[in-house]
């Protein structure tokens, strides 16, 4: 999984694209989920609370998987990035859990909270940035430290119950789903795909030795998709 996002890309180059195309669709968790115990709180319990709730798992209406990505690859021609990620520590969660954007697009964390947190960004086993944020409203631009593709675990320093993943496309051809579990990426150029969705995983395994909650290996799934000419294609996946 990881090695199929962090493929090395050809410099992704933007284009006036011409007859785009759209695909939507939505995440569903199939059977029952799974409760998810809440997180203990090891310090700054008067401004965070005791506990916490995991957000390894979010299932809303009707079984739709909130925090899902969803890439679509092998896109090296297509629209200009928009958007940006604002990654805030916010009552002391991440919000949001999931975020998405690509190489080099605007991307900042955020403290909105008056305790110090330590937003610290993993690719792998690297560092891809490491920020102390001890100031409410403190805010961090990003944006030159995603260099690569691949999925950035993000933890605090401060506080092992908060953790949280961005995830860093060659593409803007990314989305994370909703609380409904839908997704939908537009401007496509025409043409055969695949489309995979990330999930972290979230069958509970313990606690690390920072007291930091583990899960099961985040899962993949992939599918074919053919984007016709300003056609709008439909894609779902379940989880299980
Ligand atoms: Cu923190």
């Amino acid at each position: 999984m990881l090695a199929l996002l962090a493929t090395p890309a050809a410099a992704y180059e933007e284009i006036a694209v011409k007859d785009g195309g759209a695909v939507a669709g939505r995440v569903k968790f199939a059977g029952t989920p799974p409760t998810l115990e809440p997180l203990a709180v090891n310090k700054n319990r008067d401004v965070c609370g005791d506990r916490k709730p995991s957000e390894a798992l979010v299932v809303g209406t009707d079984g739709g998987v909130r925090g899902a990505a969803i890439l679509l690859e092998g896109v090296t021609k297509g629209k200009k990035p928009t958007g940006e990620v604002l990654l805030d520590n916010h009552k002391c969660l991440f919000v949001s859990h999931v975020t998405a954007t690509m190489v080099a697009a605007k991307a900042r964390v955020k403290n909105s909270d008056g305790i110090l947190h330590n937003t610290h960004g993993f690719l792998a086993k690297a560092t891809v940035f490491n920020l102390a944020l001890p100031n409410r409203d403190q805010m961090i631009d990003i944006t030159k430290r995603l260099t690569k593709p691949g999925v950035v675990r993000v933890l605090c320093d401060a506080h092992p119950h908060m953790f949280a993943w961005m995830i860093v496309h060659d593409s803007p051809y990314v989305a994370v789903t909703d609380e409904r579990g839908a997704f939908k990426i537009d401007g496509i150029p025409p043409g055969t795909y695949k489309l995979t969705m990330w999930h972290e995983g979230f069958r509970a395994k313990g606690v690390d030795k920072d007291g930091r909650p583990t899960y099961d290996e985040p899962r993949t799934i992939s599918k074919d998709v053919t984007i016709a000419p300003n056609g709008a294609a439909t894609l779902d996946f379940e989880l299980r």
